[in-house]
């Protein structure tokens, strides 16, 4: 088998992806809308590995856009640390899981039943599989499914159905039809983009990768920094743009490589930490809708367009781990699942 097929296949079939995602999503609107028009004013979002830095960056999302407080938590947190994790009152927990078997996210599911705190409602992407049938709602995402262990095709889809979601509970029909746009967009990224990744990921003369992202790209960044660790076994680490010159910033050498998910509403503060890395030494790429080096010239709401940094930054730890000669469809000592 050829390295890295499949894992290629799924960074490249995202736009597909996306579109199918759209369609299932309409079939399921009205119910989610139902559901949405309940009193949900405390929402946790939960799952493991990327799908945890999912639930980060969907309930940052949730919050900005519906005005409802929503978390971020590990499943394994909500299992044994429930009383640190559950406010009091109702809660609704959005449960995120591209295998759908996870035990962490079934246990805490399951007791989140059990103790009755409130509706459920799963994303994953196999319908046999129990997460997808233990929700109030349950959706299915097969257009994520995935033949690798890392995820990529699998964690842009799902945070996709974690916007949607939150624009059906806003109220926000208009942003919610932009979605549309993004497969378009995402294509001409990839389309565009793919050479560069190359660069920047085959140059191993760099030996260390910061991924910066502020506000609802933390949990992006967050994402594409596991990705780097998984598939090409480099350190890497997610920050806040502004944090990283409270410490961080003492890391960066001739040999850093630092890719900012750059916002338009903070772009001058946000540049201004790419500017004085880049004088520290440290290679800078900013990504964005149009003053960075990766473009995306989408003309969507700034909210909503944010799944668009995604592929850029998976394309970057792929061609990394096919520099280093490894395989990014079987990174090492890592399974699919995580089962207890
Ligand atoms: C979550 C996950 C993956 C990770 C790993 C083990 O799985 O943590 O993100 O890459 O190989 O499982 P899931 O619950 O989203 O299926």
């Amino acid at each position: 088998m050829e390295r890295g097929l499949y894992t290629r296949q799924e960074i490249y079939s995202q736009p597909e992806a996306w579109q199918a995602a759209m369609q299932m999503l309409a079939e399921q609107k009205d119910e989610l809308l139902a559901l949405s028009q309940g009193q949900q004013r405390q929402v946790l979002f939960t799952g493991c590995g990327s799908t945890y830095y999912l639930a980060l960056a969907a309930a940052a999302f949730y919050q900005d856009i519906t005005g409802n407080c929503a978390r971020g938590l590990p499943a394994s947190e909500l299992w044994h640390y429930p009383q640190a994790s559950y406010p009091n009152g109702e809660v609704l927990l959005v449960a995120i899981s591209r295998s759908g078997a996870t035990t962490e996210t079934l246990i805490a599911c399951k007791t989140f039943k059990e103790q009755k705190r409130g509706k459920l409602i799963t994303l994953s992407c196999y319908a046999e599989e129990p997460l997808a049938s233990m929700g109030d709602i349950n959706l299915v995402f097969s257009s994520g499914a995935e033949q690798s262990i890392a995820q990529t095709r699998a964690f842009s889809t799902l945070y996709l159905g974690t916007v949607a979601f939150a624009l059906i509970a806003a109220g926000r029909d208009d942003l919610y039809e932009e979605l549309n746009k993004l497969p378009a967009v995402g294509q001409h990224i990839l389309d565009t983009y793919s050479d560069l990744a190359k660069e920047i990921g085959g140059d191993l003369t760099k030996d260390r990768f910061y991924w910066l992202g502020s506000g609802l790209r933390y949990g992006l960044a967050s994402e594409l920094s596991l990705k780097m660790k998984e598939m090409s076994l480099t350190h890497s680490e997610p920050f806040h743009f502004m944090e990283f010159r409270h410490g961080p910033k003492s890391m960066i050498t001739k040999t850093a490589q630092v890719i900012g998910l750059q916002s338009s509403s903070h772009y001058e503060h946000e540049q201004s930490v790419l500017n004085e890395l880049k004088a520290l030494g440290g290679k800078v790429l900013p990504i964005g809708e149009d003053q960075s080096t990766v473009i995306f010239n989408s003309g969507l709401d700034e909210r909503i367009r944010n799944v668009l940094y995604l592929p850029f930054g998976q394309l970057v730890a792929f061609e990394r781990s096919m520099a280093k000669g490894l395989n990014p469809d079987l990174p090492h000592n890592l399974d699919a699942v995580v089962k207890l």
